[in-house]
């Protein structure tokens, strides 16, 4: 089945924040940032924005009624600043106009008044200086400092990847208005909508029940609204609370670039050590992680880093620690992988870094250490049903691996001026929140009495298809069309207390509670059928899965089944509660089983370099990705293709740069590059795994979201392979973004020098 919202989308007839009709009376809101990056908040001026045209209202700290805090792993965050200001555009007050062009000119002429105080924004000058978000953590297995004496070979080195935008096309926004018994409605374009129920109820100083939000759809998360969202939506419900007037705040797009945070630039130290046969005996890895101003989902991410440090390997004495250090930037956020790809971009260049001195290809190191059967992550979980070695192998067979090394190697030998590299990248993505309270879901659902069907759940549509997918369940659970189907706005009132649409895992935590409540008003129907009407099904076993299937009502049956039970009061409605089985973790050890399943695949990446300018293309991506049993395959493999694309964009061209005072210098489009359709790889071939499938996945089909996005690590690798194919003698920094600039300076290099990094949040 395609995506059902493919032809609103097309027509232009899908609605998002900005199509919901604003209510006469309307303010437009706009935010007054800082205009440095820390300091003492002496004052502000807001004389003249007072009297600008249009102007009904400036808000402050001072104005909110409820706590000034929208903190939620770590109560750190002011919804506007007071006091201080901690990073370069940071909320500081809100003005509300007639107009959205009279808020914004009135926004320009507010004046703060700001001591200066020193600014970090290198992550590891904050860790030296006791900057930590949280205390640091540690993963362990086995014992690194012991098996140094076993290994043949150790290498040392340090790796440092840049940042993410997120650039949801729809920039962050909310709607809010006033409601009957002093309440508030929030219409807000998010991933969480509850945590922007909770976090407006805080800020108000209300119950969460005088707070609705309501989603509809959004242009884009990829976790920029997971925690973020809330900002906006408390701000919009905070104006419309005080002044008891509908507000609308829409973030223009050079707004939202510079007050939101991105994905988690990391600095990290490693040491891999090897045995003669290339088996990953060691690994020791510290990562710091740039967190930003605030918590934010930092401590998450860390966590999440650790989970995935060693990537699809088996290493068996591992010691990776990880800070989360505190600088004076955006608050850094949840980004598609939510620091996994981090943590395997460090391993990835170590074992790059391996092979390099080695002389071996990398593939060699990772073919030979892939995750098994029986053995151990080293946070403590069994490796089950691993499909590492499948995919690996199914990826060297389909795709010659061997031949596909012969071709890249004789074009090398026949060009000049134009080089290749080949690389492969096998990925492990573990599904779950790590946190496992939030691996719950509900769905309610209700059949009426002319057959149709209306769902509710907590996930949230956001362009990746789950309101299809719960669609297809529903519809597979009841034996009905999918077209007398309807997916509902997600609502905290119709749903409460719902985890983000998150971790890869929103069509699986829902979907079940869909199947759950689906399967139970089935059942409870083909008992009314045996019972009451005497048709088909009397005296079936209606627990049986088997005479379900074979029982599937006919579509006139199916609305006289629904009619009659409702005349003979038979409860048409349901409402399921699903939690992921056998979930746990120990925080004092970081031992448990914090994931359902893995997802695993495998990638085979050609990028061409021009020596001249160097610039590059990636211009193959084959792959064989690890599935299940996929029920939406459209939805499914445009998951991977765009995962695949944002992966090789944070790999390639998109670059962060703030300067040493914090300043955001890539806040535009003409200076923040991301791929466009002339990146996408020419060849793009995505082969589905034959695979069962996982019993917590729903319907056997595995989780989609976020592991793709690490296939693009092989686009840095192959363009890395395809610089040193003209300069083996160079060995480059580990540093990602890969620019032309990188790769220009990387081929001009003095001889037997290593070049320098070129991108660190401090340059
Ligand atoms: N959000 C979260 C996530 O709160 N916990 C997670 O483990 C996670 N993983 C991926 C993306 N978002
Ligand atoms: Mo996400 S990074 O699953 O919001």
């Amino acid at each position: 089945m395609h995506n059902l919202d493919a032809a609103g989308h097309v027509r232009g007839e899908s609605q998002y924040l900005d199509d919901i009709p604003v209510q006469r009376g309307t303010l437009h809101a706009a935010v007054f940032g800082s205009p440095l990056a820390h300091g003492v908040l002496d004052g502000l001026n807001l004389q003249a924005a007072r009297r600008a045209p249009g102007v009904v209202r400036i808000l402050t700290a001072e104005d909110i009624p409820g706590e000034n805090q929208i903190g939620g792993i770590v109560p750190d965050e002011p919804l506007l600043a007071e006091g201080h200001v901690h990073f370069q555009s940071q909320p500081v007050a809100l003005v509300l106009a007639e107009t959205e062009a009279q808020a914004r000119a009135a926004v320009r002429l507010i004046e703060a008044d700001i001591t200066p105080l020193p600014v970090i924004t290198d992550p590891r000058v904050a860790q030296a200086q006791g900057e930590l978000i949280v205390p640091p953590r540690t993963f362990r297995l086995g014992d690194p400092a012991t098996a140094w004496a076993d290994c043949a070979h150790i290498i040392e080195g340090t790796a440092e990847n840049g940042g993410q935008e997120h650039l949801y096309i729809e920039t962050q926004g909310a709607y809010a208005y006033p409601t009957d018994g002093g309440g508030v409605r929030v219409h807000s374009s998010t991933q969480g909508p509850t945590a922007v129920q909770r976090h407006t109820a805080r800020v108000l100083g209300t119950g969460m029940h005088k707070v609705e939000v309501d989603v509809v759809r959004l242009g884009g998360g990829f976790g920029g609204k997971e925690d973020q969202a809330t900002t906006w939506g408390a701000m919009a419900a905070l104006a419309a609370y005080v002044l008891k007037k509908p507000v609308k705040l829409v973030l223009p797009r050079h707004d939202d670039l510079r007050m939101t945070g991105k994905r988690h630039p990391y600095s990290s130290d490693f040491k891999l050590g090897l045995s003669a046969d290339l088996k990953l005996l060691a690994y020791e890895v510290t990562f710091y992680q740039n967190a930003g101003a605030a918590a934010d989902l930092s401590p998450a991410v860390l966590e999440r880093t650790l989970f995935h440090a060693c990537n699809t390997y088996f290493i068996p004495n591992v010691r990776a620690t990880a800070y989360s250090c505190r600088t004076n930037l955006p608050p850094n956020t949840a980004f598609r992988g939510f620091g996994g790809p981090q943590g395997m971009f460090v391993i990835e260049s170590a074992i790059a870094q391996a092979a390099e001195q080695l002389g071996v290809p990398a593939y060699e190191i990772q073919r030979r250490n892939l995750l098994e059967d029986g053995q151990v992550f080293p946070y403590g979980q069994r490796v089950e049903a691993c499909n590492a070695g499948l995919s690996w192998q199914a990826a060297e067979q389909k795709f010659d691996l061997a031949g596909w090394q012969d071709e890249v190697d004789s074009f090398n030998n026949q060009n000049a001026t134009k080089k290749r590299g080949l690389a492969v990248m096998p990925i492990c993505f573990g599904i779950s929140f790590t946190k496992t309270a939030m691996n719950q879901a509900r769905a309610l659902v209700h059949i009426y009495t002319d057959g149709s069907v209306g769902i509710s759940t907590g996930a949230v549509e956001m362009g990746q298809g789950v309101n299809t997918k719960m669609i297809q369940v529903a519809a597979r659970t009841l034996g009905i069309n999918p077209n007398r189907v309807r997916l509902e706005a997600t609502n905290t009132t119709r749903v409460a207390n719902t985890s983000p649409s998150a971790a890869s895992a929103t069509a699986d935590l829902n979907g079940k509670a869909v199947e759950m409540a689906c399967r139970e008003l089935r059942t409870r129907l083909l008992r009314h059928a045996a019972e009451d009407l005497q048709m088909n099904y009397e005296g079936l076993d209606i627990h049986d899965e088997q005479v379900l299937a074979a029982g599937t009502p006919a579509e006139t049956d199916w609305e006289k089944l629904v009619s009659t039970a409702y005349w003979k009061r038979v409860s048409l409605t349901e409402n399921a509660h699903y939690a992921t089985p056998d979930l746990w973790f120990d925080q004092t050890q970081e031992k448990g089983h914090p994931f359902a399943y893995h997802v695993y695949g495998t990638a085979v990446v050609q990028a061409t370099v021009d020596a001249v300018r160097g610039t590059y293309d990636v211009d193959a991506v084959r792959l064989v990705h690890d599935f299940g049993q996929s029920f939406t395959p459209g939805i499914d493999r445009g998951q991977i293709e765009g995962g695949l694309v944002q992966g090789l964009g944070w790999m390639t061209m998109e670059e962060l740069i703030y300067n040493a005072d914090g300043r955001l210098l890539s806040n535009a489009l003409s200076t923040y590059k991301v791929p466009d359709l002339y990146s996408v790889p020419v060849v793009l071939d995505v082969e589905f795994l034959e695979t069962p499938g996982h019993p917590n996945a729903i319907l056997r089909a595995k989780a989609v979201g976020e592991p793709p996005l690490m296939y693009g690590l092989g686009g840095y690798f192959a363009i890395r392979n395809a610089v040193r194919a003209f300069r083996p003698d160079v060995r480059p920094a580990f540093s990602a973004p890969i620019t032309p600039e990188k790769v220009l300076t990387s081929l001009y290099a003095p001889a037997k020098v290593p070049v320098a990094t070129a991108s660190r949040a401090s340059t």
